[in-house]
């Protein structure tokens, strides 16, 4: 095949892909390539058999084609109508056909035999399985209530347990890692700021974008698909960049500016942003007279924040402040913070997503071209159901915009959720990691029993050792995994599941510029002896006397229901290429013309000065809220993404394995030299509770601050029967044994952690 020639755009293509190692050729046609080339390949012996499907490695969930031959999968490649890979996948996506051969897959139903955490097992029929857990569930509610089970799950069929199952059967405790281990701060900000969630898709207009700011979010390492494509392309139409991040990122290696701030300073940064922006007259003074409440308070509260006083928190000189400020301001109204994603950091992150979204609002960018824009959801009926027994949803990425995810309805015995929302903080979806202490301590009320989907709880929960604790205490475990990861050990029965490639699964829409519907089906049927989880669910179901909830009797017949709302069904959906690309108002809405406000807050503007806040005893204008140093000798404890891994998902995937098989630690340079580290010398982090984990390389570099050490997230797995991952590298989780709750969100803030190196092999 001759190679394409080597243009501005394909070279910066071609460079942010390489960040994310491995990504697709770039080009629409991708999988009529794809396809010419692989007919000659010697596994290659018929024509493929095409399924449509969406990738469920990471919470993207870009659309895919995936090519079966003699029933195996055989290629994986981005689906060109989708909206989100555009026909093209990251590393992981294609390494999807190795995540489901993975030979150390979990294969039969299995019942605890030895004590919990042994992971001792005897393997089981489903029936025996499922009988055991339904009765282990019946009693529980008998004796408790239906409140007093939890149901914790994430990846794309947690639908199935923790929003479906889990409301049938009357549990408001309920919770995704998405939420208050990631994105619950961003979302409760842009509620309580613009009235409307961000959703699972950042609304960042890149294609008009003048300005982009990256705050702590390294899009490259973290390795989104979409907004990989949509940075290199909004780069090469010129757009300036500006990274902030105490690491030398890949990002900021692409960037105009990059500022190396303090860890936990940018609270501070955000503030003196607003006063140059407000100073110079760097704003929009039409959009915030009409669009905006309580600027007079904004402006007299930033008008000591200047460049001079941030530039001795954040250690960023306040001329580069003050120089980015301007570059902010001069690109206006096709200016933008990036919402980011992972966003619990210090505890006080709510109050810092606000900071970001009132600078967009200065510069008039909510809902303008090049700013931030307004998802539209598709339109899709739901499966007709009784009412459920607990109102609301657990949130997750999945959560529409605009849907108000916090609930506090109670189960039907009246008790409302365990995890201390109103007491402990204000609001939001359920927060993942309170639940865990109900179950040491029965308070508020005894949490009992546990269904986990899809959730890694040991490396997902900081504070491994009290999660530890909660499975010991527990009444009944029950985990639905494709893994034998760490947690499954503390289970009581397993349920193996069939991986994505293998199933039908409930459809995917989320909160898009380009609204859309796409769908899964199996490439080949389960392996082993492993079910779907709407299987599970519904056998579970059938057994709890939740039956009216389940009338359906195959996936196929409850999505043909669904799709019956847009005049489809599987097989024409499948005709039609897997993706109904829906069409609607203009992304960005003509609000300005005829006057309808599209901000949902009270006031219906954006509330710059929040009086909910302020009626709730929390501070209405973000302040900037120091977070404590470590103790001498120690490091901040850093952590994000490789592009080759999913959290602690695909360390186990033999063809991602090979790419990565452990972490480093990145310490600055100087310091590693003034301890006496080599570079590539293995040591073990310590953290300040006496916790050790590791032993990593330690990645001397000049590209980190000295207050602070970084690693990737994921490693260090205990079991042994993750034989490729297991013993590989450290667990940041086990290091993070504190963490500080974010008083409005709920949000676990984990970067306040703090470790030193020790010497050792
Ligand atoms: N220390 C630390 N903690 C973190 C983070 C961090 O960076 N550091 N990141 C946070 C963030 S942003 C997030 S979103 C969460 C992610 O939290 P999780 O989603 O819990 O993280 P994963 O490690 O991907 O765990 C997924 C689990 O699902 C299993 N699994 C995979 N596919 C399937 C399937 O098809 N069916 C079933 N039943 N199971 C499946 C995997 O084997 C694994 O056990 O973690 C949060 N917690
Ligand atoms: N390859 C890959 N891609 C992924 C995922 C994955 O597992 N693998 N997971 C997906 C998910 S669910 C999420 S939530 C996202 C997470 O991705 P991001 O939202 O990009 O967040 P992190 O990965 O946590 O990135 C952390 C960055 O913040 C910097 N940082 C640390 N402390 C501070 C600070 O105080 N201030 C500032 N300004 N920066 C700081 C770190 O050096 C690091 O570069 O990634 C998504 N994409
Ligand atoms: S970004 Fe990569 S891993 Fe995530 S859904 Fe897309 S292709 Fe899959
Ligand atoms: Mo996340």
């Amino acid at each position: 095949m001759p190679r394409p020639s080597v243009t501005r755009r394909n070279f910066l293509k071609g460079t942010l892909t390489s960040l994310g190692a491995l990504a697709s050729p770039a080009m629409s046609g991708l999988n009529a390539a794809a396809r010419r080339l692989t007919r000659h390949l010697p596994w290659y012996k018929q024509p493929a058999t095409i399924t449509y499907n969406y990738c469920d490695i990471c919470p993207w969930r870009c659309g895919i084609i995936v090519s079966s031959v003699e029933g195996r999968v055989v290629k994986i490649d981005g689906n060109p109508n989708d909206p989100k890979s555009r026909g093209r996948l990251c590393a992981r996506g294609q390494a999807g056909v190795s995540y489901m051969y993975d030979p150390d897959r979990l294969k039969q139903p299995l019942i605890r035999t030895g004590e919990r955490g042994e992971g001792k097992f005897r393997t089981a029929t489903w029936e025996e399985a499922l009988d055991y857990t339904a009765e282990k569930l019946l009693a529980i509610k008998d004796k408790y209530g239906p409140e007093s089970v939890a149901f914790l799950g994430h990846t794309s069929g947690d639908f199935w347990f923790t929003d479906y199952f889990a409301q049938a059967w009357g549990s408001p405790n309920a919770s995704k890692p998405s939420m208050s281990l990631c994105t619950s701060p961003r979302e409760e900000a842009a509620t309580l700021t613009i009235g409307r969630a961000i959703g699972n898709h950042e609304p960042v207009d890149w294609d008009q974008a003048r300005c982009v700011v990256l705050l702590g979010t390294h899009i490259g390492e973290d390795a989104r698909n979409t907004m990989m494509q949509d940075l290199a392309n909004a780069r090469e139409n010129g757009a300036k960049l500006i990274v902030i991040d105490p690491r030398y990122s890949s990002v900021a290696m692409k960037a105009d500016v990059w500022l190396q701030i303090k860890p936990g300073t940018d609270t501070a940064l955000l503030l003196a942003w607003m006063n140059v922006l407000i100073t110079e007259n760097l704003i929009d003074s039409d959009f915030i007279a009409r669009w905006t409440v309580g600027f007079d308070e904004l402006a007299a509260h930033v008008a000591d924040k200047t460049p001079e006083w941030a530039a001795a928190i954040t250690e960023i000189p306040a001329d580069q402040i003050r120089a980015t400020a301007r570059m902010f301001g001069e690109a206006r109204p096709a200016s933008v913070i990036v919402p980011g994603r992972h966003v619990v950091w210090y505890g006080n992150d709510t109050q810092r997503m606000r900071a970001v979204y009132m600078v967009t609002a200065l510069v008039g960018g909510h809902g303008r071209p090049g700013g931030q824009f307004f998802n539209k959801t598709p339109f899709l009926e739901a499966y007709p159901h009784p009412p459920f027994q607990v109102a609301g949803s657990s949130g997750g990425c999945g959560a529409a915009p605009g849907e108000e995810s916090d609930t506090l309805s109670p189960g039907p015995t009246g008790k409302v959720r365990a995890d201390g929302v109103r007491e402990r903080f204000l609001r939001g979806a359920t927060a993942m990691q309170e639940l865990i202490e109900p179950m040491i301590t029965g308070v508020p009320y005894p949490i009992k029993g546990l269904v986990t989907y899809g959730s890694n709880l040991l490396h997902t929960i900081p504070n491994v050792p009290r999660t530890i604790e909660a499975l010991k205490a527990l009444d009944f475990v029950l985990t639905i995994d494709i893994l034998p990861q760490d947690h499954v050990a503390w289970s009581d029965v397993v349920f193996p599941e069939a991986t994505y490639l293998e199933r039908h699964d409930e459809l995917w829409g989320c909160g898009h510029k380009t609204p859309y519907v796409t769908m899964r089906e199996p490439a080949v049927p389960p392996l082993y002896d492993t079910k779907p989880g709407w299987w599970m669910a519904r056998e579970l179901g059938l057994r709890v006397g939740l039956d009216s909830y389940f009338a359906w009797q195959t996936a196929e017949e409850y999505i043909d229901r669904r799709l019956s709302s847009l005049g489809l069904n599987l097989t024409k959906l499948h005709e039609q290429g897997g993706v109904m690309v829906q069409k609607g108002k203009p992304y960005l809405t003509d609000f300005e013309a005829d006057g309808t406000s599209p901000f949902g807050t009270a006031s219906g503007k954006v509330e710059l000065y929040s009086e909910a806040l302020a009626a709730a005893g929390h501070a209405p204008l973000p302040d900037y809220e120091p977070t404590p140093d470590g103790p001498a000798g120690f490091f901040r404890l850093l952590y994000g993404r490789s592009p080759v891994h999913t959290f602690s998902r695909t360390q186990n995937t033999p063809a991602l394995n090979q790419l990565m098989a452990e972490n480093a630690v990145w310490v600055n340079d100087a310091t590693a030299a003034e301890l006496g580290f080599a570079d590539g010398e293995r040591v073990w982090l310590e953290n300040q509770d006496g916790v050790r984990s590791g032993p990593v390389p330690v990645k001397a570099t000049p590209r980190i601050r000295k207050d602070c050490v970084y690693m990737v997230h994921g490693f260090g797995h205990n079991t042994p029967d993750m034989k490729l991952a297991h013993g590989k590298g450290a667990s940041d989780a086990m290091l993070q044994t504190r963490y500080a709750l974010d008083p409005i969100s709920g949000g676990a803030g984990m970067r306040v952690n703090f470790v030193k190196l020790v010497k050792g092999s």
